[in-house]
């Protein structure tokens, strides 16, 4: 797939999820860079610059994008040959998605400490981080039952059931009603009436802010509530990379806003009545139990340090230069 491809497929949603867009950004840019085959550095440089803002372009939430992005052509302006230049690229995007797809594996296992035999769940959306520490727990022979929201409107709760169902069972003995994960699918309306069967909210991250809240599927913000009201701990798996150094400046996280086409056929709907669809949302720090990250379980206040540490200080100054 090309870069435009890439960066298209990510705007309509057929390559989604924060972690699954950064990794595919990284490899869009590598390809980038190895399809042009020509000496000219000045060319290969518009090629990459042109192609950077497209990705970034595709979806304005999730910061996993932009930190990609940067950790792909970083040191690039340094490349003094176009072979140099295609060769970082390259070498910098295979250690991005190297990185990454190791954190996921971490996160699992760092969370699944948390997660007790007998253990009810409660995850929103579809989240590779989150879904890993319960598929994990599963597979060290731990009895946990999971409660996935449908996660109007795009449902991408119906990716979590068929991903925990499936989860442990052989490729061969998959039926449509798996025997991995007991899962039992609600609508995003009954979250508040089930947490009283709850013992842990798992959800993953789009963009972790410099003061600890949380930007993730809508919804997640109730969700956050009505844990809270219950006493339920709630738990966000997100790889540092969702850390976000932009922040730090005071940026504001762009909420994103998808068609009004993705609720309702517009034309069921009498006329003047107006559709918004925002889709991801916010949750404060004070709502949040813990993070798991690669490195560790941390306090959501911990975030400006991870963000200085593990990203860097090349990171917030390339986030203010934006
Ligand atoms: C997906 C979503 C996920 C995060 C984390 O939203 O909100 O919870 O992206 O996912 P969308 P992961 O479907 O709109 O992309 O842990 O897989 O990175």
């Amino acid at each position: 797939m090309g870069l435009i491809e890439v960066a298209s497929s990510i705007k309509s949603m057929e390559i989604r999820g924060a972690g699954l867009i950064a990794r595919s950004a990284a490899e869009a840019l590598k390809q980038q860079a190895l399809d042009y085959k020509g000496d000219d550095l000045g060319e290969l440089r518009r090629r990459l610059d042109d192609g950077r803002r497209q990705l970034i372009a595709s979806r304005p939430t999730a910061i996993s994008l932009w930190n990609a992005v940067q950790a792909t052509m970083r040191g690039s302006s340094s490349a003094e040959s176009a072979d140099e230049l295609r060769s970082l690229v390259a070498t910098n995007a295979d250690s991005f998605v190297e990185r990454s797809s190791k954190a996921v594996g971490m996160i699992g296992r760092i969370g699944s400490k948390r997660l007790r035999s007998g253990m009810t769940v409660l995850t929103h959306c579809n989240s590779k981080a989150a879904l890993g520490v319960i598929k994990t727990a599963h597979a060290d022979g731990k009895d946990i039952k999971v409660y996935a929201t449908e996660s109007r409107p795009w449902r991408q709760g119906l990716l979590t059931v068929k991903d925990l169902a499936a989860a442990g069972v052989p490729k061969r003995d998959r039926i449509e009603h798996g025997a991995g994960v007991p899962t039992t699918l609600i609508i995003d309306s009954a979250v508040r009436w089930i947490m009283k069967e709850i013992d842990v909210v798992l959800v993953g991250a789009d963009t972790i802010c410099s003061n600890g809240a949380l930007i993730n599927k809508i919804g997640t913000s109730q969700v956050a509530l009505a844990a809270d009201e219950a006493r339920v701990p709630f738990i966000v798996c997100a790889e540092t990379y969702k850390f976000s150094p932009k922040t730090v400046h005071g940026e504001m996280v762009e909420i994103e806003e998808r068609d009004a086409s993705e609720i309702i056929d517009p034309r069921l709907l009498p006329p003047k009545v107006m559709v918004k669809n925002p889709v991801f949302d916010a949750t404060p720090a004070e709502y949040i139990d813990s993070i798991v990250t690669e490195i560790g379980l941390i306090s959501p206040y911990a975030a400006y340090e991870v963000i200085v540490k593990e990203l860097g200080q090349e990171s917030i100054f390339e986030a203010n230069e934006e």
